[in-house]
């Protein structure tokens, strides 16, 4: 067993945070330390917290990890951020903001780069969890901005999707309707202490409570404290009423993991199949002078590739 594997399943923080680093920066010991902990994972259920930037996902999240710590969790937090590196300004803003409510011995926090590609960040972070899993916390918080095909990637990684709206920050109807309907499993109206709450909170029952599955819909401050321990044991909730289906959605998210990595491991094969053989210039000079057209071209080669 190598040793940080050994720190990592006695929830050892130092080498949880460079078990990390080595996660996300995709080195080459983060396949040795997967192997050795994969068969200790599974235990953790994965909340993913998304919204536009500025909607007070970070504060609630600072608000709920208290709650969910009474509720006997062992709390972790990983903040995806898309843009800034690992030592960038996000995350310590946030911790400063979360500092008043979190017990920094307790929680865990995080955040995970993604250095652009969708592929990574997905990966990076069903790894992340794993470490966190394996070390014993029973609950991954998610923070991540935005309502993009980043968001869809996290809501098939976790177990719940909360999606935070709020009055000032041009959410409005437009935004609910964009995509987020179809993530959400709880939709939280943040900033309830702000005008323009209500009308908000309506708008969103209106259009969601139409929708099949029923999400729950509930308006919350992060500021005032009002709604957050009822958040707390409504997604607690859910969580335990969703028992029965982890080992189902488990299987679903290894399936997709497995293609994806397979895909992967053809496409690099490929292409350094195709720059290797010489009928691949040769069609490219046919295509410049016209004598062949696209389709042709690529159907003929496709079928000396995979010969
Ligand atoms: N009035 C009011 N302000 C709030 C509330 N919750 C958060 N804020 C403020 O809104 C601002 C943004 O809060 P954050 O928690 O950083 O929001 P975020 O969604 O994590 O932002 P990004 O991580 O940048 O996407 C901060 O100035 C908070 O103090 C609330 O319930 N009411
Ligand atoms: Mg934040």
């Amino acid at each position: 067993m190598l040793p940080i594997v050994k720190g990592i399943l006695e929830g050892e923080r130092r080498s949880l945070a460079k078990a990390i680093s080595i996660i996300d920066n995709d080195e080459r010991d983060s396949h040795r330390i997967i192997g050795e902990i994969f068969s200790k994972t599974g235990n953790a259920k994965i909340v993913g917290f998304t919204g536009s930037g500025g909607a007070g996902k970070s504060s609630l999240i600072g608000k709920l990890v208290p709650n969910f710590q009474a509720l006997g969790y062992r709390v972790a937090v990983i903040a995806v951020d898309p843009t800034s590196p690992i030592t960038g300004g996000a995350i310590l803003g946030d911790r400063v903001r979360m500092q008043n409510a979190i017990d920094d011995n307790k929680v865990f926090m995080r955040s995970i780069a993604s250095r652009g590609a969708l592929g990574g960040v997905s990966k990076s972070l069903r790894n992340v969890i794993r470490i966190l899993d394996a070390a014993g916390y029973d609950l991954v918080l998610v923070e991540s901005v935005g309502a993009g095909q980043l968001e869809v990637e996290i809501s098939k990684i976790v177990n719940l999707t909360a999606v935070v709206f709020t009055p000032n920050t041009g959410d409005n109807i437009q935004a609910v309707k964009a995509g987020l309907t179809e993530i959400g499993d709880l939709y939280i109206i943040n900033k309830a202490d702000i005008e323009g709450a209500m009308a908000l909170f309506n708008s969103v029952l209106d259009l969601i409570g139409e929708t099949e599955r029923k999400p729950v819909v509930l308006k919350v401050s992060a500021k005032t404290g009002k709604g957050i321990r009822e958040l707390a044991t409504a997604i607690d909730k859910i969580l335990r009423a969703r028992t029965s289906n982890y080992k189902e959605k488990e299987r679903k998210m290894l399936e997709l993991e497995l293609k994806d990595m397979v895909l992967n491991r053809i496409v690099q094969r490929a292409i350094s199949m195709l720059n290797e053989n010489d009928k691949y210039f040769l069609f490219v000079d046919e295509l410049a002078s016209k004598k062949i057209d696209p389709y042709q071209a690529a159907e003929k080669l496709a079928a000396v590739i995979l010969k």
